[in-house]
């Protein structure tokens, strides 16, 4: 049992493609991930807006929100939710500079057309929250874009964002790299500054993925901790990272499982999902793995988690608390590592 809501996006059962080689299993289709994601035992569904309307681009907006309305049923007969839709901006051949940072206003304006639109999906599948992960606003070439400019051009966008749907909240999921060089909203703490330049703060949050982090040299737990210190943690993507490389979205647990531990104890002791949140898991099944099992890091990373809120629960505050008033961390070091490891 957990005392969590877990959600996962369709992009985390993939066809196995990477920068040097192409697909090694098959698609599989929307309905059938979703029956699985149910089984499996997730409550609620994360959607780029064309996982839910694919070929958006080419459809009027009766055409997209009919395609929704497709989708919302789907969920509805699987039971399952829609936790948030996030316009997916950097594949498009004009995002190829980024969307809400681009030079060219043309772009700019597709960008936030494309947020206009998954709020409208949002909508029609019964959620409040559009993500924005920053994939392209950054750059390649620093002296391409004014970094000054740039912040407020995504202030900017957020500002329309929240002008166009009095009920909708956006979550900035911060990443420092990959697929750009740079990013301009690169931590958690970057996004909770920029949501105080917005016109609602109230409406802008933040996401925090546990690799995203690990890729800025930060320690996950705490970047959770700052999130909830400021009130702005309203989704997280929890997976494992092994240091900086190129962004690996591994399961949960399985590179550094003490900082999986105290991710996991944070949530806990904060009560993390009081207010409707959802642990996502972000994580991608290896390359490597066969068609016929290409599930199993989710089952794998909901099990470690489940596991990890069960050492949580284990935890000895007096112990802890004794440690604290003798100084003694060696002390506290050896017991977190004895509980973590004890079968
Ligand atoms: C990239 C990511 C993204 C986001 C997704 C939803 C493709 O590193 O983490 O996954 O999570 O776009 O915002
Ligand atoms: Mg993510």
């Amino acid at each position: 049992m957990s005392k969590f809501k877990f959600s996962v996006g369709p992009w985390n059962v993939h066809e196995g493609a990477d920068a040097f080689g192409p697909s090694v299993r098959e698609s599989i289709p929307l309905s059938e991930k979703i029956k699985k994601f149910k089984e499996i035992g997730f409550d609620a569904v994360q959607f780029h807006d064309d996982d839910v309307v694919p070929d958006m681009n080419d459809l009027s907006e009766a055409a997209i929100k009919q395609k929704a309305k497709e989708a919302k049923k789907v969920l509805d007969d699987h039971g399952l939710k829609a936790e948030f839709v996030a316009p997916r901006l950097w594949m498009d051949p004009r995002t190829i500079d980024g969307g809400f940072t681009s030079n060219d206003p043309k772009d700019r304006e597709f960008a936030l057309w494309r947020a206009f639109k998954s709020i409208d999906i949002a909508h029609e599948l019964g959620c409040d929250k559009l993500v924005l992960w920053l994939a392209r606003e950054g750059t390649l070439c620093y002296e391409s874009k004014d970094p000054v400019l740039s912040v407020n051009r995504i202030v900017e966008a957020i500002n329309e964002m929240l002008k166009y749907d009095k009920n909708i909240r956006v979550l900035i999921e911060t990443k420092p790299n990959e697929p750009i060089d740079r990013s301009f909203c690169p931590t958690i703490g970057h996004a909770i500054a920029l949501s105080y330049k917005t016109i609602d703060p109230n409406r802008v949050g933040a996401l925090l993925e546990s690799a995203h982090a690990i890729l800025a040299g930060l320690d996950p737990a705490n970047e959770i901790a700052f999130g909830i210190a400021n009130k702005k943690l309203w989704s997280v993507h929890l997976n494992d990272q092994n240091g900086c490389k190129y962004d690996q979205d591994k399961t949960f647990g399985v590179e550094n499982l003490r900082q999986a531990f105290n991710q996991i104890k944070i949530l806990v002791e904060n009560d993390y999902g009081r207010n409707g949140e959802y642990v996502g898991l972000d994580v991608k099944a290896m390359r490597t793995q066969k068609v016929d099992d290409c599930y199993r890091h989710l089952y794998n990373s909901l099990k470690i988690v489940k596991m990890l809120e069960d050492k949580v629960s284990q935890f000895d505050n007096s112990f802890k608390k004794k440690c604290q008033e003798e100084r003694n961390y060696e002390a506290l070091e050896m017991y977190v590592l004895e509980l973590i490891m004890k079968g």
